[in-house]
């Protein structure tokens, strides 16, 4: 990949000045005709309902003032807070720069060398308890060729490792600490009340819960400490698979697991690890978008399928805050079950081209492929496939590559 010119987005135009418009101040000629009267009974009638009126419309216009004025301090308060709020953020979005695409000379034989995030699925545990042990760490992860990050992760990086268990099982999490702040890790796979579960772990401790896996799908996990945004950015996030009852999917003869994700930097990561950039990650103006944590490892070590296999892609994206439009160049899902809804084979849609996986939500995708030949797959937002989400899927025993 070569090198890309700084991104040097327009800044929206701040000038959100109101003006009050004021009410027309027409004349208001009130006066009162009235008739000289022999009866001193009537004049007093007429004084005192002249009064009441009077005091009625001091009234209203004594609630109208005081109405005007609360708008009016409302507003104040509002245009302070924004005030204060551009006064204190640090962001020029004008002067955000982009690494996109920022490589070493050596940058394609680092992606040679590169040892691929494993995509299989992994084997489900047997028996009715499913064990999942959790370390989280702070780590230098390679992101791209030649490309390091500090991130917070897991023991093996990130993502953390895919999880799979069956429909039914029990599932005991045991998290352990091993970073320098606290953390803590949220199932979404879990109907679970959060405030117990997923509470921060302190460094060096370990927590543990367990939760029914009644819902099949695939579903994301992620420390849930505060910043979200900054935890989730910097790798502490993972894929877990829930297998549906027998019946609800067609038996597939390969299954892979892809983790999409975007990464946000401080600095092009090429001499030193780059950091979390923050001004980036409110702008959703990533450097590197990955399948896996590693941007297009699987173009240089291609997934694999035998001609008219059926491959199943489960996805999730972890975001921190884009979605992925999931494509695969050069076929159409035979199924897709958007959302991972997997309570029944009737949640499947059928011939489709693009299906979207939300930020923070999963996605199943099933193709047939009867040609050989290289197939890629793709967020097909296509800004994320310039920023690295892009892998191939190999169908039979084809030679070379394709960049798309
Ligand atoms: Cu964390």
């Amino acid at each position: 990949m070569s090198s890309a010119p700084p991104v040097t987005p327009s800044r929206p135009s701040s000038n959100g000045a109101v003006h009050a418009q004021r009410p027309p101040t027409g004349s208001a000629n009130g006066t009162i005709p009235y008739k000289d009267s022999d009866s001193n009974a009537l004049w007093a009638v007429v004084s005192l309902m002249l009064g009441i009126l009077v005091a009625v419309l001091g009234f209203f216009a004594l609630m109208m003032w005081a109405d005007a004025h609360n708008a009016k301090d409302a507003a104040n308060r509002a245009a302070a807070k924004v005030s204060k709020a551009a006064a204190g953020a640090t962001s020029d979005l004008g002067a955000l720069r982009s690494y996109a695409g920022a490589a070493p000379s050596n940058a394609d034989a680092l992606a040679a060398a590169h040892k691929p995030f494993s995509a299989a699925l992994p084997a489900a545990p047997a028996g009715p308890v499913a064990d999942v042990n959790l370390t989280l760490k702070d780590v230098t992860v390679q992101i791209a060729p030649g490309v390091k990050y500090s991130g917070w992760a897991w023991a093996g990086g990130a993502p953390g490792p895919v999880i799979h268990v069956r429909q039914g099982q029990l599932v005991k999490i045991t998290l352990t600490n091993k970073g320098a702040i606290p953390h803590s890790v949220d199932f979404h796979a879990a109907r679970i009340a959060p405030d117990k579960a997923f509470g921060d772990v302190m460094p060096g401790k370990s927590v543990s819960y367990t939760f029914r896996a009644n819902d099949a799908g695939v579903f994301m996990y992620h420390c849930g400490t505060k910043p979200v945004l900054m935890h989730i950015a910097n790798g502490m996030y993972g894929a877990i698979v829930v297998d549906p009852k027998p019946g609800v999917l067609p038996k597939a003869d390969k299954n892979y697991v892809l983790v999409a994700s975007e990464w946000y930097l401080s600095s092009d990561g090429l001499k030193a690890p780059a950091q979390f950039n923050m001004d980036k990650a409110h702008a959703r103006m990533p450097d590197w978008m990955t399948f896996n944590g590693y941007a297009g490892q699987y173009v240089k070590h291609p997934l694999t399928a035998r001609p008219g296999e059926l491959v199943r892609f489960w996805i999730v994206d972890a975001g921190p805050s884009i979605d992925t439009d999931f494509h695969v160049v050069g076929t159409i899902f035979d199924n897709a079950y958007p959302f991972a809804d997997l309570s029944s084979p009737t949640s499947a849609l059928h011939n489709v081209q693009t299906v979207t996986v939300p930020a923070g939500g999963g996605g199943v995708f099933d193709v047939k492929i009867g040609k050989p030949g290289l197939y890629p797959f793709v967020s097909h937002a296509f800004a994320a496939v310039d920023e690295g989400q892009v892998g191939l899927l190999k169908v039979g025993n084809v030679k070379g590559t394709m960049s798309h």
